[in-house]
């Protein structure tokens, strides 16, 4: 277990965050009083569930080894989420407590109040008097993750300790993490990428992390000049972002970016596509060659270009060690030959347990003991290409994964608008951005900011509609696939 590993670690640093230097020493004894604090006289939380919401650094990787080690399944929620949106988690996910930082509380406590949920401040628990903790088996269940799909409100993704240690020791063995690796974290800790990819996979090895709360391209520039680094892990958006950024700045500071990018040992692009033309922009630009990867909260990082070897634009390369990958047709045959397109589905033991609460959702996303990812992929001279995914309904905005259905119901509750349709549209920047088209009630108008800010209260901002377009009509006789490829049509 991570915690175990970590006893070997000592007085190694494993986060730094401003002028803070927490050691694995320190991340021990912490999360040890966290977990006493949450036994509150009992012997283990016996997989009780404790939702989480502190920022993305020390407290998050304290509270949920804190939650662990009392035996209880961590839910780590999101600061960015409205108050709906967290009233909803928590009555979804219905857990014995909520652990925030005081900072919080005024958010949480009218929802606590409300569903009969304890706070549970992390300022007292850091101060617990320890007690005797739990031997955890690495059956139990460990996490819920929430995740938006083809259901309108997202699903609970639930994992245990031994999914998350298969999940980490198959990247670490792919990519080679070791105790020298420096990583910057700046994704967000309620998705896989940033809790396993990056948090858990360094915590693993005794590496170190420089928590850096959010993406400012000031500030990450500014280490990664100082040749920091060794490993860098973002999203298709972020190397977007870092290609302008670089183009705009002036030719000593662009020279020492370029310098400190090309030093690291690996970078890595992952949870949406990354164009080839961005891969070979960045190489282009830095010499540095991006590694891309494929990965879904279900399963865990399931393919990916190889360290040693090509590591082909557009493609996602090979599966990874220990998980199984198929594709299979849509008239159910699987493929077994090389330019057949075919769903991804995925086996091993990295792979979740269930949807929180939803067995029909659950059982329906197998096919027998494989996990229907909804991918469409083809195998090309050995490596897998992405092709897209099987339903119009899920939009990939900035490595976020959204519902179309989700954001159309909220719409659906605005005074001014009868009928909506949601969808993704191409853009270079987020991969997709939201789109909306509506139909107005009879003779009004529609003020856009307007309607973007009454979103504001309802919606996460990366859910909000970025382009509104009011039609008179929305394409009929037509469903699903199709009505939304030609709702996408107006758009054009
Ligand atoms: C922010 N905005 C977004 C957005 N993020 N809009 C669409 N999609 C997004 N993802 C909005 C803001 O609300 C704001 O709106 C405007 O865009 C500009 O905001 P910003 O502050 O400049 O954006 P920033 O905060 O810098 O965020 C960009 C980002 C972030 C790319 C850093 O989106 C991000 O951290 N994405 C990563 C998500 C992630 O970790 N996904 C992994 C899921 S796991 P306005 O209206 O106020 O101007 C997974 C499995 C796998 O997928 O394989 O890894
Ligand atoms: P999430 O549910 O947020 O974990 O997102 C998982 C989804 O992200 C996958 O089902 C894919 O659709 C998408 N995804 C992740 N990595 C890639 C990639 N390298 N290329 C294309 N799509 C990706």
């Amino acid at each position: 277990m991570l915690v175990d590993r970590a006893k070997t670690f000592g007085d190694r640093v494993s986060i730094g965050q401003g002028a803070r230097e927490f050691t694995y020493r320190d991340l021990l004894s912490n999360s040890a009083r966290i977990a006493s604090e949450l036994l509150g006289g009992t012997i283990d939380l016996d997989e009780r569930r404790v939702a989480l919401l502190c920022p993305d650094g020390i407290e998050f990787a304290i509270s949920q080894w804190g939650i662990w080690r009392a035996g209880g399944v961590c839910i780590p929620l999101s600061s960015s989420a409205t108050q709906s949106e967290l009233e909803y988690l928590l009555l979804d996910s219905s857990p014995q407590y909520v652990l925030t930082q005081q900072k919080y509380s005024g958010r949480l406590q009218p929802i606590c109040d409300r569903l009969g949920v304890v706070l549970v401040m992390l300022e007292d628990a850091v101060k617990s008097e320890l007690v005797d903790l739990p031997e955890v088996d690495s059956k139990r269940n460990a996490m819920i993750l929430y995740t938006s799909g083809t259901t309108n409100r997202p699903k609970g993704v639930v994992t245990t300790h031994r999914n998350i240690e298969a999940q980490i020791q198959s990247l670490v063995s792919a990519w080679d993490w070791c105790q020298e690796d420096h990583i910057p974290l700046f994704l967000p800790l309620h998705h896989i990428h940033g809790i396993i990819n990056v948090l858990s996979c360094a915590l693993w090895c005794g590496a170190r992390i420089d928590a850096l709360g959010s993406f400012e391209l000031p500030m990450i520039l500014s280490r990664i000049a100082d040749k920091t680094y060794s490993l860098f892990m973002a999203v298709p958006t972020i190397y977007v972002r870092l290609i302008q950024e670089i183009e705009m700045a002036e030719t000593n500071v662009r020279t020492e970016w370029i310098e400190g990018f090309s030093a690291m040992r690996l970078m890595v692009s992952g949870s949406a596509a990354l164009p080839a033309s961005v891969h070979l922009h960045w190489t282009n630009l830095t010499g540095q060659v991006l590694l891309e990867r494929y990965g879904m909260t279900e399963i865990g990082m399931a393919i990916s270009n190889p360290l040693a070897g090509e590591r082909r634009p557009g493609s996602v390369g090979i599966a990874l060690p220990s998980v199984d990958v198929r594709l299979k047709s849509e008239s159910g045959i699987v493929i077994d030959s090389e330019n057949v397109p075919g769903e991804i589905q995925v086996r091993g033991p990295s792979v979740f347990q269930e949807y929180w609460n939803q067995s029909e959702a659950t059982l329906e996303s197998f096919d027998v003991e494989w996990f229907r990812t909804g991918d469409m992929a083809v195998l090309e001279k050995g490596y897998y290409r992405i092709m897209g995914r099987l339903s119009v309904d899920i939009i990939k905005s900035g490595g976020y994964k959204l519902s179309a259905l989700e954001i159309e119901d909220i719409l659906l509750q605005h005074p001014q608008i009868l009928q909506c349709a949601v969808v993704g549209m191409p853009d270079e920047t987020w991969g997709e951005m939201v789109a909306t088209a509506v139909v107005i009630r009879n003779g009004e108008t529609m003020d856009v900011a307007a309607l973007r800010n009454w979103c504001r209260d309802r919606l996460s901002p990366y859910k909000i509609p970025k382009v509104v377009k009011s039609v008179d009509e929305l394409p009929r006789n037509a469903m699903g696939k199709v009505l939304k490829n030609a709702v996408k049509s107006l758009f054009l």
